[in-house]
């Protein structure tokens, strides 16, 4: 037997070796070409630093010592005469003396050099804060993994957002709220003690985006978040992040004081109750001085919040604002609200409720704006609020876990879909006023901005539940960083590192992710379509649902489709919601020649025999988009089956058993869609099209009911 045993072990180990199961993300710092290794190493042989008592510059140098020889194929030299890697700040008698000009890196910037230094050739890597020397550290290893260090380097470079935040929604008993990826990477029950390793590589990747917040638990928070236990568990993570330049927030319940049976009330304008907050910032700073503040949710889906004593959002955020303001906190505010009595259009509410609060937050206030008027959905406009509260800091939320677009076994990379809301024009001030403006501050003069990003990451070994889900964790930050960096241009560095720089590979990779998008968009909910999934998990279809207890949870809201057309009116002559965007938007959305396919059905109730530019009837064009999607996916399949072969086979494996699974839910959503639909519209099927499967009872008696991510 052990003999046998032994036997097996030599035959497997080379492979265990080899193994790619992701962990590594987009940190593998694979040994390069032998030439190109070569190079490198006469660029830099050794690291140096004045600073290594500083817990960041030490961090930074120790990823470099990690990296360097891991991609150079040599060992670092112990230090001497060589050419090398300096890495600092002005405190560093050798920075300084460079006397380098660091005004463009701001405070968590860099700037990356090649100089001489006493002779020596160097990298240098300055910063104002030894926060933006990691960052440097990190860039100068994503140029040279990528394959894109140019010959002398000469980079500046600082992030354009201040808050650059993850916020994850796990609760307390590590199960995650749209969580796709396994359990909570925070193991609750064993800190603040036991300390997982894993909790530095999730520091690491992060810093590497220049990610450098983290909201902790769920927005839909329990009061025990913040007793002492919980507080103590908290500390224990911020301790393990700080030298990264991450800071911790928490997700706080608005009525955590009554719960907690220590006040008889949680109306923010009681002295007691800002008491107890202020006394609970306290004590929270003494445990984390960096603390950076509170995420709330608060009268939205039934948390509780100030409403429930008749004063406003504001006067509930600018209360814990003071709490936390004598140790320089923030509080993210959430506008994700809808009320579940108010017959009004459910994309107009959020504006309307925080749109007269405009100019009534405290200075540490921020107000923390999902990217779409309704709720991730696979596309939707950009949420109005953008550009119409100008005295008001709004950070962007987006959700980088993939509830709306397939969980984690789809194809889908969010950055287009990202770009495509930074990039739109609100005319809030004329031309270009674009939500990248409104989220970097530059529009309305605020130093305080942010982006956040619901976190996609879990306790799986590839810490996304899929190797391309990693894509948006990357994405996501890099485009938090800098709101104008392109979708391709991020996936093809992304690709780089993660796979192979093969152009082969590479190109008609970046060309898949870039479509992935709008195949999920045409097999889901085309043409405007929106929110049509399945009750309560939100997977697969569900657009026939229309019995729930509040009305717009119901898919039949949102699609409005009867015998005559679909499509919700969002005209003048329906709801309206067109005039709460500035005019060229309004009249553009408004009129059913230019509001373009994307938002068709979105603002326009359309005939089911009415003709589209495409020369095809409303009901046609709805048929041949699910057909495209589902073509789409072929098409993917296609590619990869191409390109499989170049990656390792571990990786290679799950991505093409996940794009069969993905093949099959296409068609799900698009048979059970075309029946649903037919039997509104009374149409034919047009000629050559395939007929669903089933019929449509088939596709409705389908049901999920340990769907991952639910609560
Ligand atoms: C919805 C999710 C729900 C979240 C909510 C939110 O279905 O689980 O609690 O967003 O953002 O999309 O608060």
């Amino acid at each position: 037997m052990a003999v046998l045993v032994a036997a097996l072990t030599i035959l497997v180990w080379p492979n265990i070796a080899a193994a790619e199961d992701g962990y590594r993300l987009w940190l593998r710092y694979e040994t390069l070409p032998a030439a190109e290794g070569a190079a490198l190493a006469r660029r830099a042989g050794a690291v140096e630093t004045d600073e290594s008592a500083d817990p960041t510059i030490a961090v930074a140098v120790a990823e470099l010592r990690r990296a360097w020889p891991s991609m150079t194929g040599q060992p670092l030299a112990a230090g001497g005469s060589g050419a090398a890697i300096l890495i600092g700040t002005p405190k560093s008698p050798r920075i300084a003396a460079l006397r380098l000009d660091l005004s463009g890196a701001g405070e968590e910037g860099f700037v990356l050099r090649e100089m001489q230094d006493g002779g020596r050739p160097m990298i240098v890597i300055a910063a104002n804060r030894p926060t933006g020397a990691l960052y440097g550290a990190f860039h100068l290893l994503r140029l040279a993994q990528a394959g894109t260090l140019p010959d002398r380097l000469n980079v500046v470079e600082r992030p354009r957002v201040k808050l650059r935040m993850l916020n994850h929604w796990d609760n307390l008993d590590r199960t995650v709220e749209r969580g796709f990826s396994g359990q909570s990477i925070w193991d609750w029950w064993k800190l603040p003690t036991a300390t997982d390793p894993r909790y530095v590589d999730y520091a690491r990747a992060n810093a590497s985006l220049g990610i450098n917040g983290t909201v902790l638990n769920n927005v839909n928070a329990k009061p025990d978040t913040l007793t002492a236990e919980w507080i103590a568990k908290a500390a224990a993570v911020a301790d393990v992040l700080r030298p990264y330049g991450i800071k911790v927030y928490l997700s706080a319940r608005w009525s955590t004081p009554v719960e907690l049976k220590q006040t008889k009330t949680a109306d923010p304008l009681d002295p007691q109750v800002a008491a107890w907050w202020k006394a609970k910032a306290d004590e929270i700073y003494r445990a984390i001085p960096d603390f950076g503040g509170f995420l709330v949710k608060a009268n939205s889906e039934g948390q509780p919040g100030p409403q429930d004593y008749k004063r406003t959002h504001a006067d509930g955020a600018n209360m814990l604002a003071a709490a936390v303001k004598p140790h320089g906190g923030i509080v993210m505010w959430r506008a994700f609200v809808y009320s579940e009595v108010d017959p009004e259009d459910r994309a107009k509410q959020a504006y309307s409720e925080f749109k007269p609060l405009d100019g009534k937050f405290a200075d540490n206030v921020i107000v923390q704006v999902k990217n779409g008027p309704i709720d991730f959905q696979p596309r939707e406009p950009f949420h109005p609020l953008f550009g119409a509260m100008p005295k008001t800091p709004l950070v962007m939320e987006v959700q980088i876990t993939k509830e709306y677009l397939g969980f984690a076994t789809h194809l889908a990379y969010l950055a287009p879909m990202w770009s495509e809301v930074l990039e739109a024009d609100t005319f809030a001030k004329g031309k270009g006023s674009t939500v990248a403006k409104v989220i970097d501050g530059s529009l309305d003069g605020h130093e305080l901005t942010g982006m956040a990003g619901v976190a996609n990451i879990g306790s799986d070994r590839n810490w996304s539940g899929s190797i391309f889900d990693q894509a948006n964790w990357y994405a996501y930050g890099r485009m938090a960083w800098n709101p104008d960096l392109a979708a391709d241009t991020i996936a093809t560095e992304w690709a780089r590192q993660t796979f192979t720089r093969d152009p082969s590979f590479v190109q008609p990779t970046v060309q898949m992710m870039m479509g992935s998008r709008q195949a999920v968009v045409d097999y889901m909910t085309p043409l405007g379509l929106t929110h049509l999934m399945a009750t309560g998990h939100h997977y697969g279809p569900g657009p026939w649902v229309d019995d729930l207890a509040r009305p717009e949870w119901n898919p039949a809201y949102y699609h409005r489709a009867d015998k005559n057309g679909i499509g919700f009116d969002r005209t003048r002559t329906g709801s309206n919601a067109v005039a709460q965007y500035a005019g060229p938007v309004a009249r553009r959305f408004a009129d059913r020649r230019t509001v373009g396919d994307d938002f068709l059905l979105w603002f326009h109730h359309v005939g089911w025999d009415e003709k589209l530019p495409s020369g095809r009837t409303m009901w046609e064009e709805l048929v041949a988009r699910y057909d495209r999607g589902v073509a789409a996916v072929d098409a993917m399949q296609a590619h990869w089956e191409r390109l499989a072969p170049m990656i390792d086979a571990e990786r290679a494996r799950e991505i093409t058993q996940f794009l069969v699974i993905q093949k099959q839910e296409a068609i799900w959503w698009r048979d059970a869609s075309i029946a649903y639909f037919q039997s509104v519209s009374g149409r034919p099927l047009p000629q050559g099209v395939r007929p669903p499967a089933h019929d449509l009872e088939f596709y409705k008696a389908i049901r999920h009911p340990y769907a991952p991510g639910h609560h």
